[in-house]
């Protein structure tokens, strides 16, 4: 087998080079490569320094993740990175793209770093249930300070080259298109220069305000994730006067506890759940795609201004239509405002802000659309109305265009069946808001062609999205499953239980909200019949009273003027009358029955969504869930989740309560399989 590294002699420097594609990850053939080539440097006379880069798209993307829970093969990359720093010659990493977690730390091993201005170098470990185990939580506190290193590990953002060096944490830039020759003099320069600069011979200082500031801002970010607190724990002890080498059991005490934990393997599941999503398993990979240079979206309202400013953002010019004026200018005057915000937080440079609202063409003309390339409807949810639009849009596209519905559960193949062209219709549903929620759900129809699915799949990561492939049916895959809870739940109000307690069961597990507050969100009166006299249900009663949720200060909660939840007194009337009138007498409800009956039956619908081949994988149900309705990313999704706590524990649960068990569920259980 070929070595992913090699080496090449620039006069008495010796540059080893990793060809590893995609990301030059530091799997076992290249840590045993960077071994035998540190070696041969040091040991080869005529060799004054080293530099270390990588061919391809970055420098080392990180330790091989797909290694991770197997057997270790040697050398570890903390052997390879105390080689690197314990050589007698100068070694300069010379970076490029995204040098990540252990490529970081390979490059902290080296005594010194030159980067092109482009390059971004960070340990995003934690989201990945981690913390950087190759000695990063001892050496950038050394070079850089608590602070930094608190920001770097436990939250896991990179940061740019232009930040490192005003860090200390690379020693100069390179230009972006000399690296290797920069780094080659600079090697050179340094070469006689001693001692060498080793890291793990610098002092970090303790800074415990800094600590407990840190730690107060990022509670609410790091409830319920175990990795962040170690992550701190790490960079504390690097601070403490505890020696080098007591620092890095440390550190590898802490990562070894969380490479076999639970969240980890949650959080590894979910990095290749969301690319693995991005694959549709019977289109081939080199499709061609359809070019997306103009888009359109009908309706500016929330979610019509929200798509239209996905696609602004990544430069793609919007038209977006609107049936009267005051409606459109109610609509781009919201799209300005979202992006005038967002440049006050610095995402966005106020020229930014202008040319993407000068990309923006709003018209009450629907024919302005026969140029573009796709087309969204996000108009509201009737089924003739969009049919109706449809059959418009089918005579004003051009031939190629592609149609899309932003519906979160209406019949996709209707609507491409009122056009003459339905391979060119398909779902594209967002999420609200649909400018910041990463979930696209994309609803293939029965005769969605193969080139339109490839071309929207393609198109979320440039508009920010994380794309999971949906067949037709009632609700798609989130709402699907979603609407399994909610009854439940309901009917857990008439046995005993009361909102805030079964809320408090989802808020604890991780859920951003749990189904009651989720509904005074949505408001209590989506669906509602509207009329006040028909008391039906226990949703009836609230509506009936006007208690349609946060917009009315007052739903299943009370609410007060900053919008925060309390438990009401007179909705706990409302349904003690309930019970009463349906002559139910309640009972103790204990939170493992809550759970029983409100999130098995999701994992239930799940595996029906699977066996009916809704979604292509159980890890895209995973995606969904977590990026369309913060299921907590620690527990890997309600599929992971439901491997992790026994698929028969699921089995047992819903039996229990008589719920019917889907079949694919029932036979991997009784397999001992898993999703
Ligand atoms: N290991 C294995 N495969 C990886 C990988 C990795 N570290 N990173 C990416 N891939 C695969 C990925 O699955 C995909 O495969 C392909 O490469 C392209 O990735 C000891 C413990 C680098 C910013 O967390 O964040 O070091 O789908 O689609 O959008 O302290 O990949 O094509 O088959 O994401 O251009 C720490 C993880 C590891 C960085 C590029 N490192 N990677 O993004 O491409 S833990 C990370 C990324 C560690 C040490 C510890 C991104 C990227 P496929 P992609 P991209």
């Amino acid at each position: 087998m070929t070595s992913p590294i090699r080496t090449e002699r620039q006069g008495d420097v010796l540059v080893i080079v990793s060809n590893n594609p995609p990301v030059n990850a530091l799997g076992a053939a290249v840590r045993q490569g960077l071994e035998a080539a540190i070696k041969e440097g040091v040991a080869d006379a005529s060799i004054t320094a080293m530099v270390i880069r990588c061919d391809g798209r970055t420098f080392f993307a990180g330790a091989d993740i797909t290694e991770f829970g197997k057997p270790l093969q040697e050398p570890g990359l903390p052997t390879v990175i105390d080689m690197i720093e314990a050589s007698s010659k100068p070694v300069v990493a010379a970076i490029h793209g995204t040098a990540l977690g252990g490529g970081c730390e390979v490059t902290l091993g080296c005594h010194y770093r030159i980067a092109v201005p482009s390059a971004k170098i960070g340990t995003p470990e934690v989201k990945l249930g981690l913390l950087p185990g190759a000695g990063g939580t001892q050496r950038i506190p050394r070079i850089a300070g608590v602070k930094l290193a608190l920001e770097m590990t436990a939250i896991g953002n990179p940061i740019s080259a232009k930040a490192a060096l005003a860090a200390g944490l690379i020693d100069r830039l390179a230009g972006e298109d000399s690296l290797v020759a920069d780094a080659v003099a600079f090697a050179n320069e340094v070469a006689a220069k001693r001692p060498l600069p080793r890291a793990s011979e610098g002092i970090a200082t303790a800074d415990p305000e800094a600590v407990a500031a840190f730690r107060k801002a990022n509670a609410r970010k790091f409830r319920g994730f175990d990795a962040p607190a170690a992550n701190i724990a790490c960079v504390e002890k690097a601070a403490d006067g505890s020696s080098f080498a007591e620092g890095i059991a440390f550190e590898r005490a802490e990562f070894m506890k969380l490479m076999t934990g639970t969240q980890s393997a949650a959080q590894r599941h979910l990095f290749f759940a969301e690319r693995q999503a991005a694959k549709v398993d019977d289109i081939p990979a080199d499709t061609a795609l359809r070019p997306i240079k103009k888009v359109g979206v009908i309706g500016a309202g929330t979610m019509g201004g929200g798509i239209s400013m996905n696609f602004l953002a990544a430069g793609i010019p919007v038209t977006i239509v609107e049936t009267a004026q005051d409606a459109l200018d109610r609509g781009t005057g919201v799209i300005r405002r979202n992006y005038e915000a967002s440049a006050a937080k610095g995402r966005f440079t106020t020229d930014k802000v202008e040319a993407m609202m000068g990309a923006l063409t709003p018209t009450l003309d629907l024919e302005q659309l026969a140029d573009c390339d796709l087309i969204i409807e996000a108009i509201y949810e009737n089924m003739d109305v969009k049919k109706e639009l449809f059959g418009k849009l089918d005579r004003i596209a051009k031939p190629g265009a592609i149609l899309a519905s932003n519906t979160s559960y209406l019949n996709i193949d209707e609507m491409a069946a009122v056009t003459s062209r339905p391979g060119d219709v398909i779902g594209m549903h967002f999420f609200s808001p649909a400018n910041v929620m990463k979930l696209l759900e994309v609803v293939r129809g029965a005769q969605t062609a193969p080139d339109v699915l490839a071309t929207v799949m393609a198109l979320a990561k440039p508009i920010g999205k994380v794309a999971v492939v949906s067949g037709v049916c009632p609700g798609f895959i989130g709402n699907r499953m979603l609407s399994q809870r909610q009854q439940p739940a309901t009917e857990m109000l008439m046995e005993g239980a009361l909102p805030e307690q079964i809320d408090k069961v989802h808020v604890d597990f991780g859920m951003p909200m749990g189904p009651f507050q989720m509904s005074d969100l949505a408001g209590v009166d989506i669906g509602w019949h509207r009329d006040p006299t028909r008391i039906e249900s226990i949703r009836d009663a609230l509506a009936a009273e006007g208690r349609w949720g946060q917009k009315k200060q007052a739903g299943f909660y009370d609410y007060d003027e900053r919008r925060t939840p309390s438990p009401s007194p007179r909705v706990a009337e409302i349904i003690a009358d309930f019970r009463a009138k349906a002559g139910k007498t309640d009972r103790p409800i204990d939170d493992q029955e809550i759970v029983e009956r409100t999130l098995y039956p999701m994992v239930n619908e799940g595996a029906k969504i699977l066996a009916e081949g809704m979604a292509q994988r159980a890890s895209d149900i995973d995606v969904v869930w977590i990026y369309g309705y913060g299921w907590p990313v620690y527990t890997g999704g309600p599929m992971f989740w439901a491997n992790t706590i026994g698929l028969d524990t699921v089995v047992a649960g819903l039996e229990k309560h008589g719920i019917p068990v889907a079949p694919l569920l029932k036979e991997k259980a009784a397999k001992g399989e898993r999703f």
